[in-house]
């Protein structure tokens, strides 16, 4: 069945305040860089990259603290994101985010929320990013974002451009989880999250628990934001990146998962984070993050 293609818009968010290290803000250039546009068009997308004029020049705001690190730059950020991604989709495009470090995923959800009662949300990451100002080893916010979106941690984080929650606990699903905190495996266990882990894909298989997240993510919803880590990936493929996780994605069975979820027809909004060009093989792992999306929006074998 062919597809009704949304044209895509490119929303780069060259950001990495939210990460310990810095290096991911050059992700959307070499993403972008690596073909993105062609590889799109190709596929039959007509496809917007948006400058990031859009985004506050954050420098000078030094507001942070011991466990929310550089909040003062990173709230900026995720609330000019927010208003950008909620503009796409009111505007019937299918929003593209490049991160970036995974804070900005709160703009990117909070966008994506406006307008629905119901979005589902696919985060697929080797961490949970689930911690809270309470629980963070780090004062990292790229390890709070889903759980801010889910309504818990520092309320000008939850309350970014108003709605909060932005997702209900029962219309998300982790998928590649190696390394959770304690903080985090608490929370997964006291909200009833589905988190398929890297042992349930070593013991089910990629396609059995795709099947699955995909059942959960869109039954009863009414729009599918697709949160995806670059570190799900084994660092074997994809070298570049800030929190290296051993044990990841195999190549095709990552693959597999954006095949699988092109098929199903029902990802509305994406964002692809943690590509970190300075930490990285040549331009291998923004290689890799642009067939994946390739993958995402359709590409087939055959
Ligand atoms: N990411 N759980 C660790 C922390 O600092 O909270 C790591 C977070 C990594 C976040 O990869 O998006
Ligand atoms: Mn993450
Ligand atoms: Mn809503
Ligand atoms: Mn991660």
């Amino acid at each position: 069945t062919a597809q009704p293609k949304r044209p895509i818009t490119v929303i780069p968010v060259p950001f990495d305040w939210g990460a310990s290290r810095r290096g991911a803000a050059e992700g959307p250039q070499a993403i972008i860089l690596s073909g993105l546009e062609r590889k799109l068009q190709q596929l039959g997308f007509s496809c917007t990259i948006e400058s990031s004029r859009y985004l506050p020049d954050v420098l000078a705001d030094i507001r942070s603290s011991s466990n929310m690190r550089h909040w003062g730059k990173t709230l900026s950020t995720v609330e000019a994101l927010a208003h950008k991604t909620a503009q796409a989709v009111a505007a019937g495009q299918f929003p593209l985010v490049l991160g970036g470090d995974h804070s900005i995923a709160i703009g990117s959800i909070a966008g994506a929320a406006q307008g629905r009662q119901r979005l589902g949300v696919l985060w697929i990451d080797a961490h949970g990013d689930l911690n809270t100002p309470d629980t963070t080893p780090s004062g990292n916010i790229h390890g709070m974002s889903l759980a801010c979106c889910l309504g818990h941690g520092d309320s000008r984080f939850v309350a970014v451009s108003g709605q909060q929650p932005k997702v209900e606990p029962d219309r998300v699903v982790l998928v590649g989880a190696r390394q959770l905190d304690p903080g985090e495996r608490e929370l997964i266990r006291a909200l009833g999250i589905t988190c398929f882990t890297m042992h349930d894909i070593d013991r089910y298989g990629m396609a059995n628990v795709m099947e699955k997240a995909i059942r959960i993510v869109s039954d009863g919803t009414d729009g599918v934001h697709l949160s995806f880590d670059i570190d799900s990936v084994d660092p074997g493929e994809a070298p570049g990146t800030g929190t290296r996780v051993r044990g990841g994605f195999q190549y095709r069975e990552v693959h597999l998962a954006m095949e699988m979820l092109a098929e199903a027809s029902i990802i509305t909004s994406a964002d692809i984070v943690e590509v970190n060009p300075l930490l990285d093989n040549g331009y291998r792992t923004a290689r890799l993050a642009v067939e994946l999306i390739a993958s995402l929006f359709g590409e087939r074998i055959l």
